[in-house]
């Protein structure tokens, strides 16, 4: 970047074994919304700081694993306490480095603060189950027990929430973790961990590891003595994470990734509510949700009025100041990002779409010193050779495709690669019933947008979205395994199945 010009002092440091450290090169951390604006100056940690961090994961495991359960997670309670003091601050450093709209960085606090409380109410909750066994002398038990130590790698564009959905269940459960923020957004992710150590959680139980994803993350998930990794991020470092577990010889990882998610408008759809739900869908965090609508699905019937009125409407949506209330949203991450939209923009006009809505960058005043887009939207006829109606965009990019039967919906809905979250639009009980069932996704959605899950349901997908480890609520299932434990009763030995117990000098049982 040619000029830049340091506004605030933010420094970082990784948190290793309890002690705050910096040293080494520095990376930058930018301000989307106007980037030559530097935020603050972090380590670029690597190989040498990624073991130090396993390290004191692996030595805190010891302890944290043997502490109650109950006082684990009364810790949350007091994380609790400390993001609601701290709510406003968190949102307005959340809304300057990743330049979402202060009211939606403040809506990710909330539900970070969310699954914190979800944790901590489960603390006291049953975790296994009393088995009967066929032999009535023994008890059998189902087990969790932590995995050990946990890889947090996250990304930018939740970076309080997602964190939380992973650190959460795996910490409570009695694991230990090594936290890797993505480098856009580094500050909220220190902020998160200074709470996490103000509430009192033990040195070596939350590390912080700063760096790039090529270079922290990497060594992360390639550690031999990382035993979990939770990733949320791209398909392609999803699939490569996925591979360094299959060739590993115990690890095992829980990845969410992209998806080309979709709102369905059917035939029968109150035209309002269609509008509402897909204008949130596809441009809320400027189109930057995993669950983002890349698509709208449209009942040929509706097509016309729909699609004049949804681009009358996107044309008054403000893509501006992230601190400023009349924006609905604000820049895109940074110039790769701005760069992958363009390309696509492009492409779907080389494809034959009938552009409606051109977007583009926007450049007017202050907007011109940050990555600001506006959306685009097109009609598109559904096809196998159609790039963009398939690929994930990451941006304010809207394909409307017409259909003219549920079947066909369907069949084009679930034509693409990914599975993550699907909306379906109807008044018909029997129509989305029939939607819920045969559409491919992680999270489905009647008569709402296909983004703005709760916390305390499982938040993941099939296909490239995910590899069938939710995260959120449903994380427990990731970071602990499941031990069977049988416990004999009597003085002898009865084995199941009718197999005889007999040993020299023992006659056994066989009456099971
Ligand atoms: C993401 O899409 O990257 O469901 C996470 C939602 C939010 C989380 C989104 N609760 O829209």
């Amino acid at each position: 970047m040619a000029e830049t010009t340091l506004l605030a002092t933010w420094q970082g440091e990784h948190f290793i074994d309890g002690r705050w450290l910096c040293g080494g090169e520095l990376f930058e951390n930018m301000n989307p919304a106007r980037y030559r604006e530097v935020l603050g100056l972090y380590p670029r940690g690597a190989g040498r700081e990624a073991d130090a961090a396993v390290a004191a994961a692996r030595k805190a495991f010891a302890a944290w694993r043997r502490t109650s359960r109950l006082k684990r997670g009364e810790l949350f309670l007091r994380l609790a306490g400390l993001i609601q003091r701290d709510c406003d601050t968190l949102a307005t450093v959340l809304a300057r480095e990743s330049g979402k709209v202060l009211n939606e960085a403040r809506a990710e606090v909330i539900e970070g603060l969310h699954m914190v409380e979800y944790v901590f109410g489960t603390a006291r909750q049953p975790t296994g189950q009393v088995v009967e066994s066929e032999i009535e002398a023994k008890d059998l038990y189902v087990r969790r027990k932590p995995r050990g130590v946990v890889a947090v790698i996250t990304p930018w564009n939740f970076p309080f929430a997602v964190p939380l959905w992973m650190l959460g269940p795996s910490l409570l459960e009695g694991n230990t973790a090594v936290f890797k923020p993505s480098e856009e957004t580094p500050e909220i992710g220190q902020r998160l961990v200074r709470l996490f150590e103000e509430a009192g959680f033990p040195p070596g139980t939350v590390n912080l590891l700063h760096g790039l994803g090529e270079e922290a993350g990497d060594a992360l998930a390639r550690h031999p003595d990382v035993d979990v990794i939770c990733f949320t991020g791209s398909f392609e470092v999803g699939q490569h994470i996925r591979r360094l577990c299959a060739e590993s010889d115990r690890k095992t990882c829980a990845c969410e990734m992209g998806s080309k998610s979709a709102v369905i408008v059917c035939e029968d759809a109150r035209l309002e509510l269609a509008l509402s739900a897909t204008l949130l869908s596809a441009f809320k965090t400027t189109g930057q949700r995993c669950v983002s609508a890349g698509r709208v699905l449209v009942h040929r019937r509706l097509l016309e009025p729909f699609a004049r009125e949804l681009v009358a409407r996107a044309r008054q949506l403000k893509f501006g100041d992230p601190f400023d209330p009349a924006s609905f949203a604000g820049p895109l991450i940074n110039q790769a990002a701005v760069d992958k939209v363009q390309f696509y923009n492009k492409l779907a006009v080389q494809e034959g779409a009938q552009v409606l809505l051109a977007g583009g960058r926007a450049e007017e005043g202050e907007l011109a010193e940050g990555y600001f887009m506006r959306p685009m939207i097109y009609l598109q006829e559904h096809g196998a050779d159609k790039r963009t109606i398939r690929e994930e965009v990451f941006g304010p990019h809207l394909a409307i495709i017409p259909f003219d039967d549920d079947a066909q919906a369907i069949s084009i809905y679930n034509d693409t690669p990914y599975g993550l979250s699907m909306a379906v639009i109807t008044e018909d009980y029997r129509r989305w019933r029939l939607y819920r069932d045969e559409c491919e996704y992680g999270m489905g959605y009647v008569n709402l947008p296909c983004i703005g899950a709760e916390v305390h349901l499982p938040f993941g997908g099939v296909k490239r979205s995910g590899n069938g480890q939710p995260s959120a609520a449903a994380l427990v299932d990731s970071v602990t395994h499941r031990t069977a434990f049988t416990v004999n009763h009597e003085l002898g030995i009865t084995m199941a199945q009718g197999m005889s117990a007999a040993t020299p000098g023992h006659a056994g049982r066989r009456d099971a």
